[in-house]
């Protein structure tokens, strides 16, 4: 019996060294939340310090009065506390009870929908020309299309310092979640859609992300740099990168659909309207009023420039990348 019981005690033992050693080392120096490099990150980081205490509202009390209850109504010779059996009700413990958790959750809401509000639009006090980056991820690597500039990339990207990036994301597999810890907070990745969403960084810095979904037989694999240059740095890279003669066509891109993984890759040229073609033939349906930058051409359907005729679904065959009459390539179109 006691040797049981000793036993019981070191597995204890050995199971705590082990969660303990698996909690501080899953603190990755280079996925920290709480160290936000750039306006987008800085207001989410605030949201989850904001969320943080006004959980310790409820935690901090609720443990406290635990323990005292516990050491107060023990079990012990001569305890002196009151003891009723018959009492059922209290106004005031009501009152206390329901009234502080309504009101943190008032408050976590409108905090959260504030946020969420200010993340739609490109970082507030930054002046500069915001740049588009399209991001697709594929089975089991990260494709980022530079529209702007006419370059691509596989697993890395640059992007220079106080700039806003409108990142357009969507996947042509399972879906997935982009993640850029530092930068950025996660935002979905998924067949025949688009998304978008702002980054931008404070200073030059390499910083990681990551396919935060699971995806897959190498899902682990969806990992990648981003690095945060001065402008001139970036100019120059950009440069560097054109000089690539990797181009990105549609035999380039059947190669990078294919099930595998890869190291880093630069295309000095690419395919304006692959992007496009990428969420249309994934069932997409191009919205010109939605405010997103998904460019490339879209075949004219319906009555989309007044607007109306938006239920076609997913299945719409219409969508014949032949028929392109509607030009959406020039970016005033997209205001
Ligand atoms: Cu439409």
């Amino acid at each position: 019996m006691w040797k049981a019981r000793k036993r019981l005690r070191n597995i204890a033992a050995i199971a705590m060294g082990v969660i303990a050693m698996a909690a501080l080392t899953g603190c990755d120096a280079n996925l920290l939340v709480f160290d936000s490099k750039g306006p987008v990150a800085a207001e989410i980081e605030s949201l989850i310090w904001i969320s943080i205490l006004l959980c310790a509202v409820i935690v901090i009390p609720v443990i406290g009065l635990f323990a005292f209850i516990v050491w107060r109504y023990r079990d012990k010779p001569g305890n002196k506390a009151p003891y009723k059996p018959d009492w059922s009700h209290s106004t005031t413990l009501e009152t206390i009870w329901w009234g502080i958790p309504i009101v943190i959750i008032i408050l976590l809401g409108f905090f959260t929908v504030r946020t969420t509000y200010a993340l739609v639009e490109p970082p507030k006090d930054t002046k500069a020309e915001p740049i588009t980056i399209q991001v697709t991820s594929l089975d089991w690597k990260w494709l980022f299309q530079y529209p702007d500039l006419g370059i691509a990339t596989v697993n890395y990207l640059h992007i220079p310092e106080d700039v806003p990036i409108q990142f357009v994301m969507t996947s042509d597999a399972a879906m997935n979640s982009f993640w850029v810890p530092q930068l950025a907070g996660q935002m979905y990745t998924m067949p025949g859609m688009a998304m978008r969403m702002w980054v931008q960084a404070d200073e030059p810095g390499v910083f990681s992300g990551k396919g935060a979904n699971f995806s897959g037989e190498y899902f682990e694999r969806m990992q990648f740099n981003v690095v945060s240059q001065t402008e001139s740095e970036f100019n120059n890279w950009v440069a560097e990168s054109k000089k690539s003669t990797q181009t990105l066509d549609q035999a380039a891109y059947a190669k990078l659909s294919e099930k595998n993984t890869m190291g880093e890759q630069t295309f000095g040229s690419m395919d304006q309207n692959l992007f496009a073609q990428i969420v249309l033939k994934n069932g997409g349906h191009h919205h010109p009023n939605n405010g997103l930058d998904i460019r490339g051409q879209f075949p004219l359907h319906g009555t989309d420039s007044d607007g109306a005729d938006h239920s076609g679904g997913s299945a719409d065959g219409n969508h014949d990348m032949s028929n392109m009459n509607h030009d959406m390539s020039d970016k005033d179109m997209h205001k």
